[in-house]
């Protein structure tokens, strides 16, 4: 994606990351392929870039700063947040979209905020970020990749159910704790199918 405005957020997001060797690899993967789902899906392809770029621009943030964040400006955090700060990146992400790279688009916003647990009813935005968090190129751990990388482009409503499903799997196996969010929005995407 070629302009200024776009050319520089790409600089800071990689600098922000450069911590974690391979995140801003995958935040590319995910701008990249966001656009190839707007292509798709018929919205408009720089700002599912900008989302994708920016999704995980506070990844590299330590715990007890990202739950300062969330507390300094009233962002409820749970208990389940508490224990795995991690999820935090995506409220800071998206607090970090808005007040470091100077994004003003709600739905860019809310694509950051929801992008680790999904949340019902999302926009088209909002699905192809939680996708292709998860399904772009780079990835290659989790369950059914193909499966999934294949039923986005055909029907984006059953790979977020898929993603879900497989999420809430891993989680279980793992005894990790479940954030209701995540339970909500897969409940949400099941019955909908
Ligand atoms: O930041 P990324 O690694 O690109 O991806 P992400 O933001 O989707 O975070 C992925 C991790 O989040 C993955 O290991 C699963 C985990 N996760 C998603 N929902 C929940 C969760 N972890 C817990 N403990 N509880 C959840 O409900
Ligand atoms: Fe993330
Ligand atoms: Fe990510």
């Amino acid at each position: 994606m070629n302009n200024i405005f776009i050319e520089e957020i790409r600089h800071q997001v990689k600098k922000a990351l450069k911590n974690d060797k391979k995140r801003y690899r995958h935040s590319l993967g995910v701008a990249n392929t966001a656009a190839c789902l707007a292509m798709r899906y018929n919205i408009d392809m720089e700002r599912a870039y900008l989302a994708g770029l920016l999704h995980d621009c506070a990844k590299c943030e330590e715990d007890a700063i990202m739950i300062k964040v969330c507390e300094d400006r009233n962002i409820p955090v749970s208990d389940i947040e508490r224990e795995n700060p991690y999820l935090l990146h995506a409220k800071v992400g998206a607090v970090y979209a808005k007040e470091i790279y100077n994004i003003n688009d709600d739905e860019i916003i809310s694509a950051i905020a929801c992008h680790t647990t999904g949340k019902a009813d999302m926009t088209m935005l909002e699905m192809i970020i939680f996708t292709e968090d998860y399904i772009e190129p780079y990835r290659d751990k989790a369950a059914n990749l193909d499966r999934i990388r294949n039923e986005a482009f055909k029907n984006i409503n059953i790979a977020v159910t898929s993603i879900l499903k497989d999420t809430l799997d891993y989680l279980k196996k793992s005894n990790k704790s479940i954030d209701e969010s995540t339970q909500i929005t897969y409940e949400f995407y099941k019955n909908m199918l």
